[in-house]
Parts: structure tokens; sequence; C-alpha cells
């Protein structure tokens, strides 16, 4: 048994932790605005022992570090991705429930919320600028949204199927995934396909790469039906980074097959990730740089 809360087992030959990263569960604060503590629950003492990390290039297996876990509403999660204010922005799926919504982290109910047409299943979202996209499964459409009052704006077009969306800021490209092992560099103006990436790792194909997340020119992808991780290089479509989220589907206990891992948001403020499940009960705060 390790000891309770964070949990850190960094093994010989894991260099290159040093990324700027804080300690401890801070409060998350922004310039100039005072932020009040979001309400969390007991980080659990069990659920972290065999969660393992391979940092980039390396191989090695590391722990991994809950920050905080918060409580959350009801939603089938299909996207997730913290704004500039630190609030979520929330995509939910399901035909008839589908919307989308800005959450205060650790609040259950939404602040604002929008729904959609009963015929479109919510998927990824992203931001650009003051502008949200969100993708829908099977129809083809991109909402566009303004921040932070949700107030619909122009529909796009994808031919064909919506997974996850993340906004590339540095290739000024958003990534989108299909559940394939692809994917593509779309132009955010009219989501033109820019540039195909295949994702493999050691040279087989990774597929169903759903809910994503841009970071510092990485894409990090949910794997659909799985509680893992990926770290990919769109530039060769590599995976560099490999993290089991299985104790943490463990520790919620999902009673419904669907009910996995999905929603992955890193939070500038302090580099962590913010992830939960579909209609999980909580949404865990970790540490995902392992080097
Ligand atoms: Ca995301």
């Amino acid at each position: 048994m390790l000891a309770a809360g964070a949990v850190m087992v960094a093994l010989a030959g894991c260099a290159g932790t040093g990324d700027g990263q804080e300690d401890g569960a801070s409060p998350v604060g922004r310039t100039g605005e005072t932020t009040e503590a979001p309400q969390t629950l007991p980080v659990p003492d069990t659920a972290l022992e065999v969660v393992a990390v391979h940092p980039r290039g390396t191989g090695v297996t590391q722990g991994l570090e809950v920050v905080a876990v918060y409580p959350r509403g009801a939603g089938f999660t299909q996207g997730l991705e913290v704004l500039d204010d630190g609030r979520l922005l929330h995509s939910r799926g399901r035909f008839g429930e589908s919307r989308i919504e800005v959450v205060g982290l650790g609040q259950t109910e939404a602040e604002v919320a929008a729904d959609l047409p009963e015929e479109h299943f919510g998927e990824g979202v992203t931001v650009v600028g003051d502008t949200a996209y969100q993708l829908t499964w099977q129809s083809g459409v991109v909402h566009t949204w303004t921040l932070p009052d949700l107030q619909a704006s122009a529909e796009l077009s994808i031919p064909g199927q919506g997974w996850g969306l993340c906004h590339d800021e540095g290739r000024g490209v958003l990534w989108l995934s299909d559940g394939s092992s692809t994917l593509q560099a779309l132009a955010p103006a009219d989501l033109a396909v820019q540039e195909v990436v295949q994702v493999q790792d050691g040279g087989s194909p990774v597929t169903r790469l759903n809910e994503l997340e841009c970071v510092e020119g990485d894409v990090w992808a949910n794997i659909w039906h799985s509680d893992e991780v990926v770290r990919i290089d769109p530039g060769s479509g590599d995976v560099v980074q490999r993290v089991d989220l299985s104790e943490l589907a463990a520790e919620v206990d999902a009673d419904d097959p669907e009910h996995v891992l999905n929603g992955l948001a890193h939070d500038p403020a302090d580099g962590t990730f913010l992830v939960t499940g579909k209609e999980w009960d909580r949404i865990f705060r970790v540490d995902l740089s392992g080097g």
C-alpha cells in the first residue's frame, strides 16, 4: 500500500520530468482574477499504485499523480475543454440528450447550456478564440457557438464521422478524429482538410482515437472503450506516450459498459489534465507529464 493521496513512483532512468509543473493541489487561479476554490472530493488512497506512464521515448513505467477530485453533474461526456476563465466546456452526447454546457469546475449544474437538435449526437468540442466548435457523430454537422454565452453561430460540415476535436494553435489547425487511426488537420474557417496523419505505435495502427486534446504541439487521445490515453506527435503520427487510467475507471466502477473513460482537458493554469468519463460522477485532475 502506498501513501494516501498523490503517489509518484519514479523509477530509474526516467529523466526529464522538470517541466515546471507545481506540486500540490492549489486552487486554480488566473492572473487578475479572484477564483473561488472549487468543491472537491477526497483523493482516492488506493487507486494509483499500478497506473503506468510510459514517458516519451523511454518505455519506462512511472507512477501517476492524481492531484484532486471534483464532483460533476450528469452527462454522456463526449468532449471536455478548459476555458480561459477556468470553467469547463462540456459536450454531451446521445440522441435527444445532446447539448453543450459551460460548467464551473466542481459544480454539478451548468451555468450556460444549449441543446442540440434531437437527431444530432454531440461529440468532441474545442475552442478557437471566442468560438466553440462542437462535433456531431454521424450527421456531418459541426455546430459553432459563441463563448461564453453559447449562442448558436454558423453550422459547418465535415464529410465523415466526428469523434474528437482539438485546436492546435501552433499549426493553426483543428485536429479531428473519426474513430479510425487517422487524425485530420482541418482549417478552422471552413473545416477543409489540410492533412491526414496515420497514427501508429511501433508500426501498428492505433485505432478508435476518440476525444482529443491539443497540448504544445502534441495531440492526446482517449482510445474508445479502453482506459488508455495516448500522446501523439502529429508531425510523424507516432505515439510517444501511453497512459493507463484503468485505476481511475475502477475507482468510478461504472455499471454500464458504455460509461467508459472519455473527456480529456488540459488545464494551462498548472499543466495538469482533467479526465472523466461518460456519466462518471467525478472529474480527476491528473499530472500526466511523465517526462
Ligand atoms: Ca478535449
